[in-house]
C-alpha cells in the first residue's frame, strides 16, 4: 500500500542543520548582542533536548546560567535574539552553507514523480524552513509542499503530537495513510503520539536516543553509490536505499 503523503521534519533529518547552522547562529547573535553565552558542540548537544530556539535559550539561562541577572523585559531579550539568530541561521543558508542528507533530493523528486504529496512538520521557524528549501534543494522547492507546519503555529512542540495533528488536518489525512521522517527521540515521540509510522535516519546528535516503536532506525537514506547502514528494522530485505518500494512495504506493515 502505497503512502498518500511523507511527512518530513527538517532540522537533523533534510540536513544536519543543528552543529554547523543553528549553534553558529545563536552564538553570532550571543556575540552580537555583548553576552557572554556561547555553546560549545557538547553543550548544544546537551540544549538540544529542548525543542525550539526561544525555549533553549530559556532553558540554558535557567539550568546553565544561574549567575545571570535576567533583565525585567527578559521575553523582549529572548525575542530580540532570536530574530537576530533567524537573520544569521538564514544568511548561511543564503551562502550555500548547509547542504541536504544523502537520499533527500533523491526520495523527495521520487515521491513527487509517483504522485505521492509531501508535507513538513517541524518545531523550527517558518523562515528558516523556506531558506533550507530554497537554497539546499530548489528555488522553488517551497512550493512542492503542500502544508508546512512550522514554529510557534502550535503552541506545545516536539514531543508534542500537535505540529503533526495541525499537518494532517491540513492535507486531510489520517495517520495512517502517511508516513513520517525524523531524526530524534523528540521528532519520533511526536509522530508517533498523532499515529504515524516513522522512518528514523540518526545523526551525530541523535545516535544513542531511544527509537523504539520506529518503523525503521537507518543511518542515512542511501544512494545507489552509498547503501544505508540499518541500525533497526525487521524488513530491510535487499534494499540498499529509502525508496518508495520499501516506503510501501513498510507502509503495509
Ligand atoms: C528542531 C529544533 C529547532 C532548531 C532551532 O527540532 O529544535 O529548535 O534547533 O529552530 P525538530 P528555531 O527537528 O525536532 O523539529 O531557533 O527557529 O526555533
Ligand atoms: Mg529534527
Amino acid at each position: 500500500m502505497t503512502p498518500e503523503a511523507l511527512i518530513f521534519d527538517v532540522d537533523g533529518t533534510l540536513a544536519d542543520t543543528e552543529r554547523d547552522g543553528h549553534r553558529v547562529a545563536f552564538n553570532a547573535a550571543f556575540t552580537e548582542a555583548g553576552l557572554d553565552w556561547r555553546w560549545d558542540v557538547d553543550l548544544y548537544g546537551e540544549l538540544l533536548a529542548v525543542t525550539g530556539g526561544k525555549e533553549r535559550m530559556r532553558h540554558y539561562v535557567e539550568r546553565y546560567r544561574p549567575d545571570y541577572e535576567k533583565p525585567a523585559d527578559f521575553d523582549v531579550l529572548i525575542a530580540r535574539l532570536h530574530a537576530a539568530k533567524t537573520r544569521h541561521y538564514t544568511a548561511l543558508l543564503g551562502r550555500g552553507g548547509i547542504p541536504l542528507r544523502a537520499g533527500v533530493r533523491r526520495l523527495i523528486g521520487e515521491a513527487r514523480t509517483r504522485g505521492v504529496r509531501l508535507a513538513i512538520a517541524t518545531t523550527t521557524t517558518p523562515d528558516n524552513v523556506s531558506a533550507l528549501l530554497r537554497y539546499a534543494v530548489a528555488p522553488e522547492a517551497e512550493s512542492w509542499f503542500e502544508v508546512i507546519g512550522a514554529g510557534d503555529v502550535v503552541p506545545a512542540k516536539k514531543p508534542a503530537p500537535d505540529i503533526y495533528y495541525y499537518v494532517l488536518e491540513r492535507l486531510g489525512l489520517e495517520p495512517a495513510r502517511c508516513l513520517a521522517f525524523e531524526d530524534s527521540e523528540n521528532g519520533l515521540r511526536s509522530a508517533q503520539a498523532a499515529g504515524l509510522k516513522t522512518v528514523i535516519t540518526v545523526n551525530d546528535y541523535t545516535r544513542a536516543h531511544d527509537f523504539r516503536g520506529a518503523a525503521i532506525v537507518l543511518d542515512q537514506l542511501g544512494e545507489p553509490d552509498r547503501p544505508f547502514g540499518v541500525l533497526s528494522s525487521t524488513m530491510v530485505g535487499d534494499a540498499t536505499l529509502v525508496n518508495l518500494d520499501l516506503l510501501n512495504r513498510l507502509h503495509a506493515l
